[in-house]
């Protein structure tokens, strides 16, 4: 039942790297899926995150099922809203906010979603969410009313996601926001990665392998990126699976 999260923390202890690529539902039109899938089942990529800081109600569930046609990644929902979830993933990333301090998005929205997951077979993974500022607003900032951490406050950022982790989080997700000018620093994913023990998580403004590889030496476990495969399709051919 834990598969997705255990096949993570094996890629942990064997340093594999993980890449989610990030599909939102109301920018990915289901008939475009069958093309992008194939690009991304020819890379690297691990899973597959579908989920938006506002999406249109079913959109989430239309997408999730087109996509799974056309791939056998584990598709994961990344949820702003608890409209997002849908049985038809194979897990959810269960948010709590842990930035910032609206309680909607800590305990409440949580409490809506049960009566969706009770009996459900989605595997549910508990994920601290820490939204780190990067010089502009972003959608989360917007939606959840809440202030990202400064990013010059590390110690205020390396705390949140050991808080995280002693309350029983099993991943660390450190965000800069979708469309971020600047990816989270390095030195922020090195600090937090040298004091926590579970995954972590980097998203948001990485658009080139370059920084990519700098965020995995750095310390994260799984990168998200959705921006910059919508913009630019042809990244994915820097990401191409080797041949055996
Ligand atoms: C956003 O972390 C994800 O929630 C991915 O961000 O779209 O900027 O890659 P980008």
């Amino acid at each position: 039942m834990n598969t997705i999260f255990l096949n993570i923390i094996n890629s942990k202890a064997k340093d594999e790297k993980l890449l989610a690529v990030l599909i939102d539902p109301d920018k990915m039109s289901p008939t475009n899926v069958s093309c992008f899938i194939a690009k991304v089942n020819q890379s690297v990529a691990t899973h597959i995150f579908v989920g938006g800081s506002e999406v249109r109600e079913n959109a989430t569930e239309v997408l999730v099922i087109e996509i799974k046609k056309h791939t056998n990644l584990p598709v994961v929902i990344f949820p702003g809203d608890v409209t997002q979830i849908t049985q038809k993933a194979d897990a959810i990333l269960f948010l709590s906010l842990l930035s910032g301090r609206n309680p909607d998005y800590l305990i409440g929205k949580h409490v809506e979603a049960v009566s969706k997951l009770k009996n459900s077979n989605l595997e549910v993974i508990p994920t601290g969410y820490i939204l780190i500022q990067n010089g502009k607003k972003t959608s989360v900032q917007r939606v959840s009313k809440t202030e990202p951490i400064k990013r010059e406050d590390i110690t205020q950022i390396v705390h949140t996601a050991k808080a995280g982790e002693l309350l029983g989080k099993k991943l660390i997700y450190l965000e800069a926001g979708s469309g971020a000018t600047h990816a989270i620093d390095t030195n922020i994913i090195e600090k937090v990665a040298e004091q926590i023990n579970i995954p972590l998580i980097v998203g948001g403004g990485i658009r080139n392998k370059a920084t990519m590889n700098a965020i995995y030496k750095a310390g994260a476990d799984l990168i998200v990126i959705g921006n910059a495969f919508e913009e630019d399709e042809t990244f994915f051919n820097e990401l191409k699976k080797k041949s055996d």
